[in-house]
């Protein structure tokens, strides 16, 4: 554990995210090209190449380096979740749900293109995840393929994000059980899904996909424990206010729940639990994983 102490500390994690974004991004912009129809690709593109922390794709990057396996073989699949993570956003910011005229700071899509070309773009991202890791991965044994498509559609459908977003958009603040279930489903559900691709696509064992399965379900809760504390501390430090847009839009909220000490304290059991589940993996590949928890956990946006 000291050594594993040691390579965390020295391990370069802005570096490594800085390359491991550069390449998704890459590869993103080759997996959905300029095409006719021109403004439906312009809609995708728009939404898919502008910005975002790629938490996903790194998860899922990272778990199959850790298993041993070859990063290129989750590529695709690192993109897919990236497409699919635009298609949620771009349909969460429709004015039937959260009516956003931002994301990332530009107008939403349904903003820039319209409501029936944003809807549209997401179905057509949706569709090209599939197939994308469908044809373009390489070098991995199509039973595992397979396993990674039904992982990935179950953990985004009915059981996990679409589940989540259903909750979450029914009237009521609700207790801590319901603002678990909501971050559980609509969050941690993707990331999930992303440390499973990673995982299999790496040639990964049961057992070891079922611990970066935790690890990953920990991390997804975590970041949303977090996004709930700053969104109270970054609105009453910056615009002198008491309440952020969630608070404000009468969502319960960590904070609001327990208070932000105890959503600290609920933060860190979260990333200790995450951190446990990288125990008995090959120590020198483990520093991505751990370090992505410290970005997580000690973000200020
Ligand atoms: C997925 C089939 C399917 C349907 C979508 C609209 C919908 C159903 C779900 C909404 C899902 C949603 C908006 C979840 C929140 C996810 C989340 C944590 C968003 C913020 O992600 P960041 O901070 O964003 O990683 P960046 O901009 O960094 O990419």
């Amino acid at each position: 554990q000291i050594s594993n102490h040691l390579r965390r500390n020295e391990f370069d994690f802005k570096a490594y995210m800085a390359e491991k974004i550069a390449a998704v991004n890459q590869a993103l912009d080759v997996a959905v090209p300029p095409r006719n129809p021109t403004k439906l690709h312009e809609a995708m593109r728009y939404s898919l190449l502008s910005g975002g922390k790629r938490i996903c794709p790194i998860v899922c990057l990272a778990a199959c380096s850790l298993v041993g396996g070859d990063e290129a073989a989750a590529m695709p699949a690192a993109c897919a979740l990236e497409m699919i993570h635009a298609m949620s956003l771009i349909h969460d910011d429709l004015p039937c749900m959260d009516n956003a005229d931002l994301r990332r700071g530009r107008p939403s899509s349904h903003r820039a293109f319209g409501e029936p070309a944003a809807v549209i773009a997401g179905y057509a991202l949706l569709m090209r995840a599939f197939e994308h890791i469908s044809m373009a991965t390489i070098g991995v044994d199509e039973g595992r393929i397979v396993r990674v498509i039904g992982e990935i559609a179950r953990l985004i459908g009915a059981e996990g994000v679409v589940a989540g977003q259903v909750v979450d958009l029914q009237c009521g603040g609700g207790g801590l059980e319901r603002v678990e279930y909501i971050h559980l489903q609509k969050t941690a559900a993707a990331v999930e899904a992303a440390a499973v691709a990673g995982a299999v696509l790496g040639g990964a064992c049961e057992e070891e996909i079922e611990k970066l399965r935790v690890y990953a379900r920990r991390t997804g809760l975590m970041f949303q424990v977090v996004d709930d504390i700053l969104d109270v501390t970054k609105s009453s430090e910056e615009l002198g206010k008491t309440a952020g847009k969630d608070s404000a839009m009468g969502k319960a909220t960590y904070p609001k729940l327990m208070g932000v000490e105890k959503s600290r304290e609920l933060a860190e059991k979260l990333k200790k639990e995450a951190e446990e589940q990288l125990i008995g993996f090959e120590c020198g590949r483990t520093a991505p994983l751990m370090a992505l928890l410290d970005f997580i956990a000690y973000r200020d946006k």
